[in-house]
């Protein structure tokens, strides 16, 4: 890469100055004289960084800045597996979270670097922003816009010249991931390596030896081969949508987030320094995607732990009576109603949603067992910290950044060869579902009819 060294001079140019104006009574190389020497690691990024809290109890603190930083994010994980992977065991893990939900690449890096002392470690998560997956996720998966219309379905629309909006958002994030510059290089790639410039010109990474590591994103969905997603859709129930989450549109949306890891990883390595690299989190999510083979519909709206995504962007309320009794569940407690009685109901809504206030309510009884009802109700727009539970759809759940934390951890462990720690291995990923419609013995070889 031509420009590499070129830039690397610029640096090399402004470090003496940036190092000298650095405060060095209070930080030398990431060590804090001040108190017991630490080492000092951040984490920025975006949502996928910051883990998206979406109540006060599971903050990370007090969100006073509103970037929803979760108590459990990947980042906290790999906080508390410090003494697993740190070059040096005498120090103090110092670690400094930063990552904002809805931050992009470039100054809003900048802006977290600002934030952080004199890091020897950092791990950045973002790019998923530029890109904008979001109302692509919403056009073609939640369409929770009540007032729109999001015209023609994935499946009856052209893919060259589409006019509904699902369509259409796909192709704008595909452009986003493969437009090229005039010089013929990708510009996501491009975007993701100035802001590696940046960080590596930034004065507090600047003659301190620090290390630079990527994540990418997950993919959201599982294998194709499930067809059972087919019928199902993703869609709010106060809107009008009818996307069902058929297996052409799930596989796009895989490739996307595929580009975006591949314009992250290439970025990395075009630097061809050791201190920059790419850590690939997708297999953290492999048998926990959305519409894995086996799974019922309740497993993909989180009322089970076999899917590690958030979906159903909405704060709810489920009240679902059997005769005398009534039994609430609400997304405050993440208590739930038991699989067999939603799965029995679910297929089953009784009349439209009605609009109650700011909230839509609506009743499923199974004709079959009419003394259960059950009663949906979702508050679409919340405010506060409760907007948390609609912008942590399509991120990780607490499992989800655990197997994340764990992937960063073991790669951390070998980066800083703590070959004395050879005890960190990732859980194995669990056996496949039987498919539907097929039985598995203890073999696992499904039978299918
Ligand atoms: C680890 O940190 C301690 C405390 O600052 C320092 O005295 C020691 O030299 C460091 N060890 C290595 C191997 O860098
Ligand atoms: C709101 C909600 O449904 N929460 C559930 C999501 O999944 C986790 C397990 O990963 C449960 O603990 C929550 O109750």
């Amino acid at each position: 890469m031509p420009q590499v060294p070129h830039i690397a001079l610029l640096g090399l140019a402004s470090l003496l100055p940036v190092a000298l104006a650095y405060p060095q009574n209070t930080v030398t190389n990431g060590i804090s004289s001040a108190a017991e020497p630490k080492f000092i690691f951040g984490a920025i990024g975006d949502s996928w960084g910051s883990g998206v809290t979406w109540k006060s109890s599971n903050q990370f603190d007090d969100n006073s800045d509103s970037c929803m930083r979760y108590k459990y994010a990947w980042s906290t994980v790999v906080n508390d597996a410090y003494a697993q992977w740190t070059p040096n065991t005498s120090l103090e893990p110092g670690f400094e979270f930063k990552a904002c939900s809805g931050s992009h690449l470039g100054d809003d890096m900048m802006n977290q670097m600002d934030q952080l002392t004199r890091p020897k470690l950092v791990i950045m998560e973002a790019g998923g922003n530029d890109a904008n997956f979001y109302p692509m996720a919403d056009a073609c998966l939640f369409q929770k816009d009540h007032n729109k219309a999001y015209g023609t379905s994935y499946e009856d629309d052209s893919a060259e010249n589409p006019t509904g909006e699902c369509r259409k958002e796909i192709n704008l994030v595909r452009g986003r991931l493969q437009e090229k510059n005039a010089e013929g290089n990708n510009n996501m790639q491009n975007t993701v390596e100035q802001t590696i410039h940046r960080w590596r010109d930034h004065k507090a990474v600047v003659g301190n030896e620090a290390s630079l590591f990527l994540l990418g994103y997950a993919r959201f969905f599982g294998p194709d081969f499930d067809e059972a997603c087919d019928k199902w859709n993703f869609n709010v129930f106060w809107g009008s949508g009818t996307q069902h989450v058929v297996s052409a549109m799930r596989k796009e949306f895989n490739e996307l987030v595929g580009l975006m890891n591949d314009a992250i990883r290439m970025a990395t390595e075009s630097f061809n320094d050791v201190n920059i690299d790419y850590i690939d989190i997708d297999p953290a999510l492999q048998g926990h995607r959305f519409c894995e083979p086996g799974q019922s519909k309740y497993d993909q709206l989180n009322w089970s732990n076999k899917v590690y995504l958030w979906n159903s962007p909405g704060k709810w309320f489920l009240t679902v009576k059997e005769g005398d009794h009534i039994e609430t569940y609400d997304a405050d407690t993440d208590s739930s109603p038991s699989e067999d009685t939603f799965n029995m109901l679910i297929e089953h809504p009784e009349g439209e949603p009605r609009q109650e206030g700011d909230d839509y309510i609506l009743a499923f009884r199974n004709p079959s067992v009419p003394d259960i009802t059950m009663e949906w109700k979702i508050t679409p727009q919340g405010s506060g910290n409760t907007g948390g539970s609609i912008a942590r759809t399509l991120h990780p759940t607490q499992d989800g950044h655990n197997r994340i934390g764990q992937i960063v951890t073991q790669r951390l462990s070998q980066f800083y060869s703590r070959s004395d720690n050879p005890t960190i291995i990732l859980p194995p990923n669990p056996p496949a579902p039987c498919p539907l419609g097929c039985t598995c013995g203890s073999s696992g070889v499904p039978l299918c009819t």
